[in-house]
């Protein structure tokens, strides 16, 4: 059996499931909403990331595979999390092979309408700029249906700043590389600019990766944002999200 079909194989065997991390406001300490990050149950217990795996799958153009599982599975979990009383809004990854594809993008709007907004959908700077026309469609489909469209890795895509304005989109996630600059000068200016642009085109903040109180107080500064990272929680498996829903820790 290949790689490839092994790989398969875990997904549809439920050996695949998903992480949620918060995205918080730092003002109130609030959850507003939570990424899923897919992971791999090992059979000794431990969790492979998505790094190890995901290669495989592009190879043999399965992502569309692998993010449709992700919608589905954040889907029954938002179910079952409003079965509870808790409703929370959940991000989910796309790749540009999905937004590519009607038949995905058309299943993804049933879902997301299903659910009135509380999937959202993040889509990297780069998948912008691979493929913008059918990328700007599917989007705008997808944003009709009621998804908050999120741009992922903010700054790193280079050539897509330029057709920004085509995509409708509500907010973008300022890519960690950015935080971690924040030690320098430099680092801050550029940071400042961002956000300032951020606010010129009218979007909403999340900051992903801030780890330290140093960071989240630079931060802080530039007004309503929202931060994603470790200093507040790493990806969590559900059961541990509803602790820390509960506890706020
Ligand atoms: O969570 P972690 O840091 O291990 O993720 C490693 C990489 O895998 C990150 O770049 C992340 O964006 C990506 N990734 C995690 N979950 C998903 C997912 O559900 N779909 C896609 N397409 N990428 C994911
Ligand atoms: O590619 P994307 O930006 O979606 O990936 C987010 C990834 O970043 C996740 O895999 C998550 O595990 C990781 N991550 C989230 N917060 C932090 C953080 O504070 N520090 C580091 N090093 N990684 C983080
Ligand atoms: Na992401």
């Amino acid at each position: 059996q290949s790689r490839v079909g092994r790989e398969l194989e875990r997904l549809s065997v439920g050996e695949f499931m998903l992480h949620y991390q918060p995205i918080v406001d730092p003002a109130s300490g609030r959850t507003l909403c939570c990424e899923a990050l897919l992971r791999v149950g090992m059979p000794d217990g431990g969790l492979e990331s998505p790094a190890a795996f995901l290669p495989w799958f592009e190879r043999a153009g399965l992502l569309r595979e692998v993010d449709l599982w992700v919608a589905r599975a954040a889907s029954r979990q938002l179910d079952a999390w409003a079965e509870q009383g808790l409703h929370m809004q959940v991000e989910v990854n796309l790749t540009v092979d999905t937004l590519a594809d009607e038949d995905a993008v058309t299943e993804l709007a049933e879902l997301v309408a299903r659910h009135h907004g509380a999937l959202a959908l993040e889509v990297t700077e780069q998948a912008l700029s691979a493929d913008p026309e059918n990328v700007a469609a599917a989007l705008r489909t997808l944003r009709r249906a009621g998804a908050r469209i999120y741009i992922d890795d903010f700054g790193t895509g280079h050539s897509s700043l330029s057709y920004l304005h085509l995509f409708e989109v509500d907010a973008i996630k300022i890519d960690r590389s950015f935080v971690l600059a924040l030690d320098g000068a430099a680092g801050q200016r550029v940071f400042s600019g961002l956000l300032a642009l951020a606010r010129q085109l009218g979007l909403d903040v999340v900051v992903e990766g801030v780890e330290t109180a140093a960071q989240l107080e630079f931060v802080g500064r530039h007004g309503t944002v929202a931060v994603q990272g470790w200093y507040y929680s790493r990806p969590l498996a559900p059961v541990a999200l509803e602790d820390y829903l509960r506890t706020g820790a």
